[in-house]
């Protein structure tokens, strides 16, 4: 079942994740560590596609979240599997944020815990803006190391069953959907940005995406900021 703010505020006036949420913030509700990140698309940010901001953080930076390529029967559909290959199980990771239909909401295995800190369209449409507090990334509070991060978007989770096995539509970091940040620090102040200082570039009508600007990525930009 979503989250309701709705439901919250009736409940609990004061309930945090809805006093929070999108940008009502204050100095002291500030978390000790947010990860910031924002996408930018080729058209508009589009309610009827789903956007997933997907973080692993299992210790392997060689593992990550990546897009699945082709519709699968099983699993969540959206894409997503925590590091083992674009061709190996769905499996979703750990934590994420959706983005679907106007609503942000983060899921932490498996089920939905409320929004994220902030989040937000952009004035002009075409990017999204989500902050999260990195405590709500494990179940216990306790801060990883470090995560590996991707933005996965996708124009369809409940595709027909004539759809299994062809190609999705799709978008990831990176030209072919293998790639993910390998190594984001939880610990120190950072700012990566695609094709800065070697960071992997994000380009249009990369991935599965052509016929879809959607949901193709242009640009992102991730940062994590101390208190
Ligand atoms: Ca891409
Ligand atoms: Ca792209």
């Amino acid at each position: 079942m979503r989250y309701s703010c709705w439901l919250g505020f009736l409940l609990v006036p004061l309930l945090a994740g809805c006093a929070r949420f999108p940008s009502t913030t204050t100095a002291s509700d500030t978390p000790p560590v947010t990860l910031v990140s924002d996408i930018t698309v080729r058209g508009a940010i589009n309610g009827n596609y789903y956007y997933f901001l997907a973080l692993n953080n299992d210790t392997d930076p060689t593992h990550g979240p990546v897009p699945v390529k082709t519709v699968q029967a099983l699993g969540n559909y959206w894409g997503v599997i925590a590091g083992y290959g674009p061709n190996d199980p769905v499996v979703q990771p750990s934590y994420y944020v959706e983005y679907f239909n106007g609503n942000f909401e983060q899921y932490l295995n498996g089920q939905p815990i409320g929004p994220p800190y902030a989040g937000r369209v952009s004035t002009d449409g075409k990017s999204l803006h989500v902050e999260i507090d990195a405590r709500a990334i494990t179940a216990t509070g306790v801060l990883p190391g470090f995560v590996e991060l991707n933005w996965i978007t996708t124009d369809t989770i409940t595709p027909r069953p004539e759809s299994v096995g062809l190609q999705k539509n799709y978008d990831g970091f990176g030209p072919t959907g293998d790639q993910f940040l390998s190594y984001v620090p939880l610990s120190t102040n950072n700012t990566w940005q695609s094709g800065v200082n070697g960071v992997i570039d994000e380009l249009p009508n990369d991935d599965n995406n052509a016929t879809i600007p959607d949901i193709d990525m242009t640009a992102w930009r991730v940062e994590v900021r101390l208190k």
